[in-house]
């Protein structure tokens, strides 16, 4: 470091080192250039600011960038799973949402009406569920943030038209979701992968069945599909078999749920502990909290599988709506 730097640069070489945003540091760094004598002694000191101020400035663009991406299109999950709303234009995914939530959604007989995601909690039963409607999934423009919505969801509703083809739109969208977003569509009996593409569940909503009059179409959906994926067929408009939906996408989210009980009272009903499928008693103990977990020394259990109050170890796999009273 060169010895004839005047005083004013080492105060503003102090600002530097405490600033805490990108933002202030670069202030800093452009005023210690200014500062700086131009010099033969100062060369190698003023090459490295100048490299530091263009790293810093770009470090801060992205920052803004993924700011503005984040801020308007990074749907917070919220309730006991996130699903998200994909088919082609006009299949009817808004009008799902609509009948399922109270979300602001726009719902018209022309194609690409939706242009952003709008969130939206459905209630089953004692759980919230949230659902995101989203524009066509072939929406060009959607494609940079739809990629984090797909990728982040717990599962996929594959809407597609009962009035047009719907194995054919089936096809397309799996193509879609494959081909431009990497995600390979699984069915509830395969294992998703974590390495690779991204495995996603899928429930395939044939919509509109309001306008039918045969199942034929239906017959074909199942020929057709190189897998046997669960679908179910709905009127979003007259509301025909929404509850088969609603109890189809709880299941297809693997979760369960657990009621917490203390020693002589009544469970608590309403507001169950939502854990993954496959989980332990453990597991239930450390969502309440950790040091429950490390304490614990059986719990006691009502449930389906089991009689009233039974006493069960730490590694015992629960089950959905089991009541469980931990004891320490
Ligand atoms: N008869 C009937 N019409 C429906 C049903 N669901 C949706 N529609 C109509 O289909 C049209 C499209 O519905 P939207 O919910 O806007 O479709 P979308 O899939 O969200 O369309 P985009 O946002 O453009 O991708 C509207 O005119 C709806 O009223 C249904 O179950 N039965
Ligand atoms: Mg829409």
């Amino acid at each position: 470091m060169p010895a004839n730097l005047p005083p004013h640069y080492h105060e503003a070489e102090k600002v530097f080192r405490e600033a805490k945003t990108t933002e202030e540091k670069i202030e800093a760094i452009k005023t210690m250039m200014a500062i700086i004598p131009k010099h033969k002694g100062t060369d190698k000191l003023r090459g490295e600011l100048r490299r530091k101020l263009s790293k810093l400035k770009e470090e801060e663009q992205q920052r803004k960038k993924r700011g503005k991406k984040g801020s308007l299109y990074n749907i917070e999950r919220e309730g006991a799973g996130q699903v998200a709303i994909v088919g082609l234009p006009n299949s009817g995914k808004s009008q799902i949402v609509s009948a399922l939530t109270s979300a602001p959604v726009e719902i018209a007989d022309y194609p690409f009406s939706t242009r952003t995601p709008v969130p939206g909690m459905m209630t089953f039963e004692n759980v919230r569920i949230q659902l995101i409607d989203l524009p066509p999934i072939e929406d060009e423009f959607a494609k940079s943030w739809l990629s984090g919505i797909l990728r982040n969801c717990d599962l996929i509703l594959l809407v597609v038209d009962g009035t047009e083809e719907p194995a054919i739109e089936s096809e397309i969208i799996l193509d879609e979701l494959l081909n431009r977003y990497k995600i390979k569509a699984i069915t509830p009996e395969e294992e998703e992968v974590k390495i690779g593409n991204i495995t996603k569940r899928v429930l395939i909503v044939v919509n509109k069945i309001d306008l039918l009059d045969s199942d034929e179409k239906f017959k074909d959906l199942e020929k057709s599909l190189p897998k046997r994926f669960p679908f179910v067929k709905i009127s979003a408009k007259t509301g025909q078999n929404l509850d088969i939906l609603k109890r189809s996408i709880f299941d297809l989210l693997n979760i369960i749920r657990i009621y917490t009980k203390s020693p002589g009272k009544e469970p608590d009903l309403k507001d169950p502990v939502i854990l993954k499928k496959g989980s332990t008693v453990l597991d239930f103990a450390r969502q309440i909290h950790k040091d429950f977990a490390k304490k614990l020394k059986y719990a006691r259990i009502w449930g389906k599988n089991t009689y009233a109050g039974q006493r069960i170890q730490k590694d015992y796999i629960l089950h959905d709506e089991d009541v469980v009273e931990l004891h320490i």
